[in-house]
C-alpha cells in the first residue's frame, strides 16, 4: 500500500534491536544442521507455533534456549548479517545493534566469537549496503552486577567496535541502581548509555527518575511510562533523551502498542522513534512498525518523517555524520 511504501522508503535509523532477537526460524534450522545440534522443533511452523507470548517472561522463555545455535564467530556474523540485509530494505541507513554476549558466554561461548562475528557483519554492511552499523552491549539484568563489571571488564580491548553499553532482560527486582557502579565505569570508559525501562513494570517510573536524574544515561529504551510524571517529561525533554520505543513488541508483551504513550510524547515534543525490539520473534521490522503504529493511531506522513528525523536526532552518530541524514 502507499502507506507501507511511504513508511518503507523513509530513510532510518533503527536503535532499539537485539541482535539475538533477528533469528528468523529458517536460519535457526540452518545454524543447528552447521553445528550439529538436534532442535526439538522439526519445522518452521513449529518453532512459530512457540511464539505464544503473553508477557515479558514467557517471551525471553523462548529467546534464551533458540541462542544454543549461536557458537562460532561465522554464526554471529551471519545473524547479523540476515539483519542487515532485511533493515536495509526498509530503509534503515543506520543502525546501532544490542547484542546479549552473556547470553552467550554463561553457556561458555567465547566472547572473542560473538564481537568478532558480529563486528564483521557491520563492516560488510557499510561495504556493501552502504548503512553504517554499530554495537551496544547490553549486560543482563538477572544476572548480577559483579558479572556485568567482569563483562565489561572483558570488553575493553574490544572498545573501537562497542558504542555504548545497556540493560536488558527480566526488569523485574533487578532496578537499574543494582548496575549504578557498572555504568559509572562504562561511563568513564567513554561508552555512551542506555537501559531498558520497561512498560510492563509496576513503579517504572521510578526507575526512570534514577536513570535521567542519577546515573545519566544518553537514551532511555521503552520508558514511555514516563508519561506517569510531567515533570518527568519536562526533564526528558529539556535534555533531549530519546525514548526507543518499540510498538509491535509492546502489543506482545502488554496488551497494546501504548500508542496514546507514544504519540502522546511524540506531540508534546519529545524525541521518539519507533524500533523492532526482537523483529523475528514478534514478525515485525522497523518498517512494520512505522505503519502498525501509523494505522493505529492514525499518524500524519508528517509525523512519520519526525520519527525517523528523531531516529536521528537520539542517535549516537558525530553531529557531522548526523547533518548528512537529516
Ligand atoms: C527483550 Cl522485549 C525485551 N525485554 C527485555 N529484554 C530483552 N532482550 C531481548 N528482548
Ligand atoms: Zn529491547
Amino acid at each position: 500500500t502507499d502507506l507501507t511504501a511511504f513508511a518503507y522508503g523513509l530513510p532510518k535509523a533503527e536503535l532499539h534491536l537485539h541482535l539475538e532477537g533477528t533469528l528468523e526460524p529458517e536460519l535457526k534450522f540452518a545454524l543447528a544442521a552447521r553445528n550439529g545440534i538436534e532442535l526439538a522443533e522439526k519445522t518452521v511452523e513449529d518453532v512459530r507455533a512457540t511464539y505464544d507470548f503473553t508477557d515479558l517472561t514467557s517471551f525471553l522463555a523462548v529467546y534464551y534456549p533458540a541462542m544454543q545455535v549461536l557458537q562460532t564467530a561465522e554464526d554471529f556474523h551471519d545473524l547479523a548479517w540476515a539483519y542487515l540485509q532485511r533493515a536495509a530494505a526498509q530503509g534503515v541507513v543506520h543502525a546501532e545493534m544490542f547484542f546479549d554476549p552473556q547470553a552467550h558466554t554463561s553457556r561458555g561461548v567465547p566472547f572473542a566469537n560473538v564481537i568478532t562475528g558480529y563486528r564483521r557483519a557491520a563492516v560488510r554492511a557499510q561495504d556493501e549496503l552502504g548503512i553504517s552499523a554499530e554495537l551496544i552491549m547490553c549486560f543482563l539484568r538477572d544476572f548480577s552486577a559483579e558479572y556485568a563489571m567482569a563483562t565489561l571488564m572483558e570488553a575493553l580491548p574490544y572498545k573501537a567496535w562497542i558504542l555504548g553499553v545497556g540493560l536488558d532482560s527480566d526488569e523485574r527486582d533487578n532496578p537499574p541502581a543494582k548496575f549504578a557502579a557498572v555504568f559509572e565505569r562504562a561511563k568513564a570508559e567513554g561508552f555512551f548509555l542506555t537501559m531498558h525501562c520497561d512498560i510492563d513494570q509496576v513503579g517504572s517510573v521510578d526507575n526512570i527518575r534514577t536513570v535521567l536524574t542519577g546515573i545519566g544515561v544518553d537514551r532511555i529504551d521503552h520508558g514511555t511510562n514516563i508519561v506517569e510524571d510531567p515533570e518527568l517529561v519536562a526533564l526528558a525533554i529539556e535534555k533531549g533523551i530519546g525514548f526507543t520505543c518499540c510498538p509491535v513488541s509492546n502489543s506482545f508483551v502488554t496488551e497494546q502498542m501504548k500508542a496514546d504513550e507514544i504519540v502522546g510524547l511524540l506531540r508534546q515534543g519529545a524525541r521518539v522513534m519507533l524500533n523492532s525490539d526482537d523483529p523475528a520473534y514478534f514478525g515485525a521490522y522497523v518498517g512494520d512498525n512505522y505503519v502498525a503504529l501509523a494505522e493505529q493511531a492514525g499518524l500524519s506522513e508528517a509525523e512519520l518523517v519526525q520519527l525517523a528525523v528523531n531516529s536521528f536526532e537520539a542517535s549516537w552518530l558525530t553531529p557531522a555524520r548526523r547533518a548528512a541524514y537529516i
